[in-house]
């Protein structure tokens, strides 16, 4: 039978041409038309060496040679000191395996904040645990080791793990988790999708995204770090088919493993990280700088302090982050919730238990995600901040007149 004629002829996808000069141009105009993120991952000149060992090997996935020398220069840079990183498809799937890798029981109830994005509920389940949401603390973001010991004692079945977020890339307090940890059996991860900066050696695994949207980009990716190489070792097993040493699946498992082109493109990331993270350092500065002339909205806790991250939110007022948002939308700023309302409020995770979750409710009602990008320019911070301002001024007033 004959194949349409469709089907049998090939798209014609544009010739690559000439590479692209070292960094893109500034994309910003200080005027409008801000997206709220835009990443810059390296240009396409900086990833041919890379291409090239690719194209000579023809070794494409699989722990690749690209794959080992990445996890090894990451294992170096995050202060380890043998090989201990495990790199993934994606974050999401590095949460599962980390989880599978600590052999939690199938059934049983993983902890997790509602206030981070989907992925960490997401990846829960897809390890055969429910999702139990609890509350954060109103001075990190994040869960409070001391207040999850206390709900412990209250809670009805089993736990068998918790997963604890790095928001937006703050760093977490990894010693007073091990002591959790120590003390209640239960199991702990850590999400720290955002936090490539703050990633510190430690037993408990963290787990970082290296996707395209994170400080440090592959396009796709993630990685799983932890001291505990007898862990590492079911982490490699289960982003390969839970294969050990054969081809007899041991282990529950899944195929998460990065290929050698996202490889590439990490690494070639890791090569530029000092001045990537000179820029956000920068944008940090001008942010806090701004922001401490506002009266009515501040940073999230300890924004800066010490530490860099690829997205910049802002607490409002109650009952003033719709407007805000919309203003700034008809000057031409993008904004973002980029963990929307809290995940019990999505219809994904309407049916997994929780307790009571006032401060998520708040944080969902009131943080707002403002434009950062690496090549973002101070008056770029600055004409974000002013039209936040103008706007909470606008909304003032209109309730004064009102009154
Ligand atoms: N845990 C936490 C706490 C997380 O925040 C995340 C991911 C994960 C786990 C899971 O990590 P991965 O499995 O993804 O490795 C983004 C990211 O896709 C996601 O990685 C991130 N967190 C989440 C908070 O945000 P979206 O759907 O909001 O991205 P999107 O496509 O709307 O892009 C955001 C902005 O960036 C837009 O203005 C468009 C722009 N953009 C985006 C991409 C991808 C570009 O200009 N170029 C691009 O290539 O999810």
């Amino acid at each position: 039978m004959r194949l349409p004629e469709m089907a049998t002829q090939r798209i014609p996808y544009p010739v690559p041409t000439r590479p692209a000069p070292r960094r893109p141009a500034p994309p910003s105009s200080a005027s409008a038309n801000m997206q709220v993120l835009r990443p810059s991952l390296p240009p396409a000149a900086e990833l041919l060496p890379y291409l090239e060992e690719i194209d000579q090997r023809r070794w494409y996935s699989n722990s690749g040679a690209l794959v080992v020398r990445l996890e090894e220069q990451l294992s170096r840079h995050l202060g380890f000191s043998s090989h201990a990183v495990i790199t993934t498809a994606n974050a999401t799937l590095g949460l599962t395996v980390a989880l599978l890798a600590r052999r939690v029981s199938p059934g049983s109830i993983c902890l997790v904040p509602s206030w981070t994005f989907a992925a960490t509920p997401h990846a829960a389940r897809a390890a055969g645990l429910t999702p139990w949401f609890v509350d954060v603390d109103r001075r990190s973001w994040a869960l409070n080791p001391d207040h999850v010991k206390e709900m412990l004692k209250r809670m009805p079945r089993p736990v068998s793990a918790l997963i604890v977020v790095s928001p937006f890339g703050a760093p977490i307090d990894v010693k007073a988790w091990e002591e959790f940890e120590d003390r209640t059996g239960v199991l702990v991860i850590v999400d720290a999708a955002a936090a490539f900066d703050t990633t510190r050696p430690s037993h408990i695994p963290s787990v970082v995204s290296l996707h395209a949207t994170k400080i440090l980009g592959a396009g796709e990716g993630g990685f799983v770090s932890s001291t505990d190489a007898q862990f590492l070792e079911r982490v490699r097993a289960c982003c390969n088919f839970g294969f050990q040493g054969s081809r007899n699946a041991m282990l529950p498992a899944l195929n998460a493993k990065m290929s050698e082109y996202h490889a590439a493109v990490a690494l070639a990331s890791l090569a530029s990280w000092s001045e990537t993270r000179q820029r956000h350092v920068r944008i940090m500065e001008w942010y806090r700088h701004a922001v401490a002339h506002l009266d009515r909205a501040s940073l999230q806790p300890k924004y800066g302090h010490g530490w860099v991250s690829g997205t910049t939110s802002v607490l409002l007022p109650p009952r003033t982050r719709d407007q805000v948002s919309q203003i700034l939308l008809q000057s031409g700023i993008e904004t973002r919730l980029w963990w929307g309302t809290g995940c019990h409020t999505q219809p994904a995770f309407m049916d997994c238990p929780r307790g009571v979750l006032p401060v998520t409710e708040e944080l969902g009602g009131r943080v707002l995600g403002l434009p950062h990008f690496p090549d973002m320019r101070k008056q770029d911070v600055d004409l974000v901040i002013n039209s936040v301002s103008e706007a909470l001024n606008s909304r003032a007033s209109v309730r004064r007149q009102i009154a």
